[in-house]
């Protein structure tokens, strides 16, 4: 039987900072809606899809900080969203922003938790590459993630959703070729993305037509590489007068973008993913255990060192 996979990508609009989580909430329960209504068996809203995107500010004061974290998930506030999970046989991919007790201390985690079709938690990532820096720096925009939050410390797990094997990755992470590899070498057939990504850089003026160019070309070059499956979901517009790009899509193992949001609102965009297409594709040009050559590789970079040297003459 065809193996197939009804994926949602759940755009939000800008979430201002005074927006209640209860107020969120009911804006991602009714794209939810919106997706069950398209036939979506599993759906992924952006990064920090509970609030405004905080690392823009040079925040200082404690609890002011402390409110943006869940320290349940679920908990009081999301509920509603995993129990709308199970009324309309929905799964989700969630960003949020992770308050944790662990090795005794308060630790903090830019975050995705994956649920069933039942509501379930069935697993979570914690986003590896976290950007920015923790000070804001001269000439450079405010990007403090790296104040906010340490680096995950959970890899790249896979999960199974319904027999079909999902990764899961947050923002920066969608610019590294090893995010997708290392996805594929533990079996992902589908990798789910949310995304905060500023529409200006101070530091790049020269790159700046090009913003929407780099957000598709490493996510659709990461899917046809590695032929899996990608959704991927932005938080756009104006959000607290910082504007973020939207352009989330859809993309197949080949590569091609086969849904693509078109506004910079809430938005729904549903496709029906076929599972074979993976296995195709790797026979037209990646057979990983023909061709790939790993002990080479781990030499080579071992010699290299940490930063490829610039080339000689
Ligand atoms: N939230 C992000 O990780 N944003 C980065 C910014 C720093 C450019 C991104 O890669 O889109």
């Amino acid at each position: 039987m065809a193996r197939r996979l009804n994926v949602a990508v759940c755009q939000t609009g800008p979430i201002a900072r005074a927006e209640s989580r209860a107020d969120v909430v009911a804006r991602l329960i009714a794209l939810l809606e919106t997706a069950a209504a398209g036939g979506a068996e599993l759906a992924v809203f952006p990064e920090m899809a509970l609030t405004t995107f905080f690392p823009r500010w040079d925040l200082t004061d404690p609890d002011e900080i402390r409110a943006f974290y869940e320290r349940e998930m679920p908990g009081p506030d999301t509920a509603p969203l995993f129990a709308a999970a199970r009324r309309l046989k929905v799964g989700f991919a969630l960003g949020y922003c992770e308050s944790v007790v662990e090795d005794g201390r308060e630790r903090r985690f830019n975050t995705m938790v994956l649920a069933g079709r039942d509501g379930a938690v069935i697993g979570r990532y914690r986003k590896m590459h976290v950007p920015g820096s923790e000070a804001p720096e001269e000439g450079v925009t405010v990007h403090l993630e790296r104040r906010y939050f340490e680096p995950g410390n959970l890899g790249f797990p896979v999960f199974s959703f319904e027999g079909v094997r999902i990764g899961m990755a947050i923002c920066n992470d969608r610019r590294w070729p090893e995010t997708y590899r290392m996805l594929c070498l533990n079996g992902a057939e589908m990798v789910l993305i949310g995304y905060n990504t500023p529409l200006l850089l101070t530091e790049t003026p020269r790159l700046a037509h090009l913003r929407m160019f780099h957000n598709h070309l490493p996510m659709q070059a990461g899917a046809y590489q590695n032929t899996v499956w990608i959704a991927a979901a932005a938080k756009a517009g104006v959000e607290e007068g910082q504007a973020l790009i939207g352009g989330s899509c859809i993309i197949a193992p080949s590569g091609e973008i086969v849904a693509l949001a078109n506004s910079l609102g809430d938005e729904v965009i549903v496709h029906r993913a076929d599972l074979a297409m993976n296995e195709d594709c790797a026979k037209a040009g990646f057979d990983f255990a023909r061709y790939r050559r790993p002990d080479e590789y781990a030499l080579i970079a071992q010699a290299a060192g940490p930063r490829r040297p610039a080339t000689a003459g």
